[in-house]
C-alpha cells in the first residue's frame, strides 16, 4: 500500500476519545496523488451537477433524495467508489463486525455529499434527520478547517458555543455514529482561520497527522472539499430496477 496511506488494525484504535461514542479520525486515509484525482473529477464534473447555494455549492451522486428517497439507484462512480468505498469497509469495527456499515440497510454507502468551503463559508448547525443509516463518513479534501458539535438547550434553543471541535486535515477520514447523529448537531463557523486550536480545544487532536502545524493555535482556512458517504435507508424500487442498465460514470 501507498506509504501515505497508514490505515488502523482496526477502528477501535482511531476512536475519538474525548467524544460520546462513536466517532473514529484516521489522518491518512488517501494519499495526495488520489486526493488531486478526486479534486480533478470535482472541479471538471459537468456544471450541472453543481447546485449553487448563497455561499456554497455542492453536488449530490448518484442523486439529490426526494422524500428523503434515492430515485437513482446507480451506483458511485468509479472515482468516488474507489478507493475510498473499498477502504472503508476493509477496516475492521470489531472482533464480532467487520466494518462499519455492517448492519445498514446496503451494507455501503450508496451516496455521496460533495460541498466546497472557501474561507469565510460554512453550514450552519443541523442534523442530518432520518433518511440516512446514522453513519456518516467524510473525507477532507484541499484544507483543513474544524466541524463543531453542538447541544440543544433544555428549552430546545441551540446553545451557540459548540461543545466540541473535530479538526479535519486534508486527506483524513472523519467517522460519526450514534448519539453524535442523533443527540447533537453539527455545523462549520464561516470564517477565514480557526483559531485557539489546542490539545485542551481540538476533541481529535491526539489523533492529528500534523498538530504542529497549527502554531499558534491558528489554522488559515484555504477552500476545502468535503465527501461526505451515507447509506440511504430507501432506495426507490423503480429506480433499484433501473440501476443494473447504467455504467459506473
Ligand atoms: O462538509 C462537512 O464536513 C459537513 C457536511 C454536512 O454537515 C452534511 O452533509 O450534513
Amino acid at each position: 500500500m501507498d506509504s501515505q496511506i497508514n490505515l488502523p488494525s482496526s477502528l477501535e484504535v482511531s476512536r475519538i476519545n474525548a467524544l460520546p461514542s462513536a466517532a473514529y479520525y484516521i489522518p491518512d486515509f488517501i494519499s495526495d496523488e488520489e486526493e488531486q484525482a478526486i479534486l480533478n473529477k470535482v472541479e471538471t464534473a459537468p456544471k450541472a451537477r453543481w447546485r449553487q447555494l448563497t455561499h456554497r455549492r455542492l453536488q449530490t451522486w448518484p442523486s439529490d433524495l426526494v422524500q428523503d428517497t434515492l430515485l437513482d439507484a446507480r451506483p458511485l462512480p468509479d472515482w468516488l467508489e474507489a478507493p475510498v468505498v473499498s477502504r472503508l469497509l476493509s477496516i475492521p469495527l470489531s472482533d464480532t463486525e467487520p466494518n462499519i456499515f455492517t448492519g445498514s440497510p446496503h451494507g455501503r454507502p450508496n451516496h455521496v455529499l460533495i460541498n466546497e468551503y472557501p474561507p469565510n463559508t460554512g453550514i450552519m448547525p443541523h442534523k442530518d434527520g432520518a433518511a440516512y443509516y446514522p453513519v456518516v463518513c467524510t473525507v477532507s479534501l484541499g484544507s483543513s478547517l474544524c466541524l463543531n458539535l453542538y447541544k440543544s438547550k433544555q428549552d430546545g434553543a441551540l446553545d451557540p458555543e459548540p461543545v466540541w471541535r473535530i479538526l479535519q486535515e486534508p486527506r483524513s477520514l472523519l467517522i460519526t455514529t450514534a448519539d453524535l447523529y442523533s443527540e447533537y448537531l453539527h455545523g462549520i463557523e464561516p470564517i477565514s482561520a480557526d483559531i485557539d486550536l489546542s490539545e485542551q480545544t481540538v476533541a481529535n487532536w491526539s489523533l492529528l497527522r500534523s498538530p504542529s502545524s497549527y502554531t499558534d493555535g491558528l489554522n488559515q482556512r484555504q477552500t476545502r472539499t468535503s465527501l461526505t458517504y451515507r447509506d440511504v435507508l430507501k432506495v426507490s424500487k423503480l429506480g433499484a430496477k433501473l440501476g443494473p442498465m447504467f455504467k459506473r460514470r
